[in-house]
Formats: C-alpha cells, sequence, structure tokens
C-alpha cells in the first residue's frame, strides 16, 4: 500500500474505489483523511468494530450481528476492514437502489459464503437480528414472527422450500424484491442509524 505515512489515497485504489461505487473522488480523499483519523492503523478489527455495534445497543446483545456484518464486509476475509471494503460497505448499504442492498442481505445470509442460503444460516442470521431487539419490543412482534424460529420459518415457506433446499442468489434477490413483507423479515434497520451517527461524527 505505498508508504503508509502518507495520508493521500494511492492512484489505484481511487481509480478502483471510483469504478466500483457511485462516489467522486472530493468525497473519497476526504472519507479517507476521516477513515485515517479514526483508525490511524488504517484498519478496523473484528473486535473495534464490536465495539462499535456494543455502544450503539447497550440494551440489546448485538455481537453476533456485528460478526455477521463485519464477515460480510471483510472481502478478503483477512479479520481486518481495510479503507476500500470499508467503502464498498457504505457504498452497498446505503446505496439507494435495492438491488445493492439486497446483494449485501444475500452475502450476509450466506454464512459459509458457498453461493447458497440455506435454512440453518436464515436462522443464524435471523437468531442474531433477535438479539439486536430488546426484549421489550420483542414482545410488540406479530405472533406468527415473534421468535427466531417463527421469523426464520416464515422466511423459509415464503420462498416456498424443503427443509434441505438450498436459495440461490437470484431467487433470494427476485423474491425479496417482489415482497415488502419478506423484506421487513430479512432485514434489522438499525444498522443505518449506526451510518448516520458515524456521518454525523465526520
Ligand atoms: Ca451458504
Amino acid at each position: 500500500m505505498g508508504n503508509s505515512k502518507s495520508s493521500a489515497l494511492s492512484k489505484e485504489l481511487l481509480e478502483d474505489l471510483k469504478m466500483n461505487t457511485k462516489y467522486s473522488e472530493a468525497e473519497l480523499s476526504a472519507w479517507y483523511t476521516t477513515f485515517l483519523k479514526e483508525c490511524p492503523s488504517g484498519r478496523i478489527s473484528k473486535e473495534q468494530f464490536e465495539g462499535i455495534y456494543a455502544s450503539f445497543f447497550p440494551n440489546a446483545d448485538p455481537t453476533e450481528y456485528a460478526r455477521h456484518v463485519f464477515r460480510s464486509f471483510d472481502l478478503n476475509a483477512d479479520g481486518m476492514l481495510d479503507f476500500k471494503e470499508y467503502i464498498i460497505a457504505l457504498h452497498l448499504t446505503s446505496s439507494g437502489k435495492t438491488m445493492h442492498k439486497l446483494e449485501w442481505a444475500f452475502a450476509l445470509y450466506d454464512v459459509d459464503g458457498n453461493g447458497t442460503i440455506s435454512k440453518n444460516e436464515v436462522q443464524d442470521i435471523v437468531k442474531a437480528i433477535f438479539n439486536m431487539i430488546p426484549v421489550e419490543d420483542q414482545k410488540k412482534l406479530p405472533e406468527d414472527e415473534n421468535t427466531p424460529e417463527k421469523r426464520a420459518d416464515k422466511i423459509w415457506n415464503f420462498f416456498q422450500k424443503k427443509e434441505n433446499d438450498k436459495i440461490a442468489e437470484g431467487e433470494f434477490i427476485q423474491g425479496v424484491m417482489d415482497n415488502k413483507d419478506v423484506l421487513r423479515l430479512i432485514q434489522f434497520d438499525e444498522p443505518k442509524k449506526i451510518q448516520d451517527k458515524l456521518k454525523e461524527k465526520q
């Protein structure tokens, strides 16, 4: 990554990010400066990332969810988020395009990264989402989705899958795009609030 003391983005990385995201050169340079201020090492560890989540959810247990989100952002799976991964994550999760968000959601649900989603994987993510919801709020959920098991079943049944079937990416994205109810069931909206807070800090 060139001179580690330099606070300028390398030309190569800049071109790469400009091509693959919606951000301009000016935006990317400004974010890079802020990123280095917050993370002088230029990388965010899994523990730091979990810490950020923990500070925003004092009444819940976001550790598991944060772990899944981190995995979905850590494209080269080295246990650290670098600036490129951070920007791509921002690009995907804050995109106005539902398509981008759903590509990310698929990566989140595909826990083992094998290109399909199993029922176990749906259950894992839904459980992690439930841990993020304070117990008081869980009580207000509709009867047929007020436990992780019920909510996972509801998602699975929507896709008309048998127990050991798998959901492919195209099928997942199309299904969720066509049905607002399933879109609501698969996601947890709070991460957007985290991003808003992070942006306020900038
Ligand atoms: Ca999988």
